[in-house]
């Protein structure tokens, strides 16, 4: 059981340890460098002791100067081989003692570990087939810098931490504040031992070793095996030893710590990323809920182009193209007689160098307005509301991190889109079917009232120089050339205010058009430097917390 057992816990390690390293890299740029470097120290720090062997198990004995240390490592090992010692410095070096010596050196060497003792079998503790190396370790409230250090690097190495307390100093907050509270993540592979239980009084044992639990319950330690202990009597040391012979059985305990490293160091992320921490006790659950950005929507997108579309002048540019379809519209079909007029009237669109037939529009510029401090403060409003409502529920290093890449593409909004309307196809110079049907009515009708002036005129001149007036032809009784003068003048002015309407419709169609194309010319462009990057961080928070989540063991 013990072994299958094992490798599930090594496989399970092996995701969460990705997944943590993949948090890792979605959150840099996003939370502090030393949080980050923190991260990969315990990844680096897994995939070190991975890598060694997995059939030995490390256990440390950790505890404050004179607990009973030495003593209680011997008593286990049935072996005077740590010096035990009232007077200090005590222990200065750690001390291992191994059962099943093969293999193990290269784990010593990176425990950093010289003095090595092969330890012999003890009955029903540990046999060859049993990989475990006891550490004796220098006090964690040495006076001298190194044991603490040591220490220090021992507590985030073991496997199994084996705290060992005494009756009076197992209050102290020194080891609860600066070890027990924040290894709390570390339940499954820490036992605390009360040594020196000899020294209380018999009927005080009881209400000691249930305060110090009380305590640890306190430090987020509730469930860890609470030993009580005489190093020097031997009271409870085979207890302890089947403890530490238990772990060492099951092979567990490498992952287990590791485990419980990779739980801390999520915690560590979601803490710094601004994610409730309280879900991330290895008890906890549901931890990484509300870390997620709102995004984009479509109606936040509309609205983001319509405001841009506004700053970069669409609007002008719409009215533009259909003044410049109307104006065209009568220089073409205007009554020959005044149409020249128009001639005189500049073309919007040409004053906004938005017509331009044969050349290369992405190479042009258009000659709108710079977009002045209203238009852009309307932009960098539109840009920041829409980061605002992107971001909303994103935590908060990465809400500033999606409004920062709003932010970022925002500076090249003015060019991108002045250059977006500019090559956007507004239909400029296309001519309408209609206009030379009306054109040529329009010329017919003046060449009739010209040939209806011409005829009168001859006619007149006949008179004139007393010759003879041929009758003239007549319909209805009107003579035929002041029918002609009348039909053609009246034509050519019902045609004009014909064309009136027909452009104006006409016109009112394509600035529809206009509209919508420029339209979606403003969107693709703030879909380029606005909303993708935006989305692309959206996106980075949801893989991060997934990641996150992952890593803390839940999926
Ligand atoms: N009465 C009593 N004394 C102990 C016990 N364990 C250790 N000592 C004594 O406490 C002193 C310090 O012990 P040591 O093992 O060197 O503590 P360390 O500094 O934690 O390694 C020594 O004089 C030991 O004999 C115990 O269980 N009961
Ligand atoms: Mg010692």
């Amino acid at each position: 059981m013990s072994r299958h057992g094992a490798a599930r816990e090594a496989s399970q390690l092996d995701r969460r340890l990705e997944a943590l390293d993949s948090a890792r890299e979605l959150a840099s740029g996003v939370l502090p460098e030393q949080t980050l470097a923190g991260v990969l120290q315990v990844l680096d720090r897994a995939s070190s002791r991975r890598s060694l062997s997995g059939d030995h198990t490390v256990v440390g004995f950790f505890g404050a100067t004179g607990s009973g240390k030495s003593s209680l490592f011997n008593a286990v090992s049935g072996e005077e081989v740590a010096t035990a010692a009232v007077r200090r410095p005590t222990t200065t070096e750690p001390l291992a003692g191994i059962w099943g010596v093969q293999g193990s050196d290269p784990l010593l060497d990176w425990l950093e570990v010289h003095k090595r003792h092969a330890a012999a079998a003890i009955e029903g503790f540990a046999d060859d087939d049993t990989g475990l190396i006891l550490l004796d370790l220098p006090d964690f409230d040495s006076t001298r810098a190194a044991n603490r250090e040591i220490v220090q690097r021992m507590v985030g190495l073991v496997d199994v931490l084996v705290w060992v307390l005494d009756p009076q100093k197992y209050a102290d907050a020194a080891v609860h504040n600066d070890f027990l509270a924040p290894l709390s993540s570390h339940g499954a592979v820490t036992i605390v031992v009360l040594n020196q239980i000899d020294r209380l009084p018999d009927h005080e044992v009881r209400p000691v070793l249930e305060s110090l639990t009380a305590i640890l319950a306190r430090d987020g330690l509730g469930k860890v095996q609470v030993l009580g202990a005489s190093a020097v009597l031997g009271t409870g040391v085979d207890k302890v030893r089947a403890a530490i012979r238990e772990v060492a059985m099951q092979r567990k305990a490498m992952s287990q710590r590791l485990a419980a490293d990779v739980t801390q160091a999520s915690a560590r992320l979601a803490e710094a990323s601004g994610v409730s921490t309280g879900g991330m006790k290895p008890a906890g659950r549901g931890a990484a809920a509300g870390a997620t950005a709102a995004g984009a929507t479509a109606a936040s997108k509309a609205r983001l182009a319509g405001e841009l579309a506004v700053a970069a002048n669409v609007p002008l540019v719409v009215d533009a193209v259909a003044r410049s379809y109307r104006l065209e519209a009568t220089r073409r079909t205007g009554w020959p007689v005044t149409r020249w007029l128009a001639r005189f009237r500049p073309d919007p669109l040409r004053r906004l160098n938005l017509r331009r037939e044969g050349a290369k529009p992405e190479l042009n510029r258009t000659s709108l307005p710079p977009a002045g401090a209203p238009e852009q403060a309307r932009a960098d409003a539109a840009v920041r509301e829409f980061a605002e409502a992107a971001s909303a529920g994103a935590p908060g290093p990465w809400r500033a991190v999606i409004r920062g890449a709003a932010r970022d593409g925002s500076g090249r909004l003015p060019d991108a889109l002045d250059q977006a309307i500019a090559s956007t196809d507004l239909s400029a110079g296309r001519k309408s079917w209609w206009w030379g049907v009306f054109n040529a009515v329009q010329w017919l009708a003046l060449v009739t009232a010209l040939a209806g002036f011409a005829w009168l005129g001859v006619l007149a001149a006949l008179g004139y120089l007393q010759l003879p007036v041929p009758e003239v032809p007549r319909v209805q009784g009107w003579p035929v050339p002041t029918v002609m003068i009348a039909g053609g003048v009246l034509l050519g002015i019902v045609l004009a205010i014909g064309a009136r309407f027909i452009s104006g419709a006409a016109a009112a169609s394509r600035s529809a058009v206009a509209r919508k194309r420029l339209t979606a010319a403003v969107a693709a462009v703030a879909e380029e430097l606005v909303v993708a990057p935006v989305e692309r961080e959206v996106g980075r928070l949801a893989t991060f917390t997934a990641a996150l989540k992952a890593a803390a063991g839940r999926q």
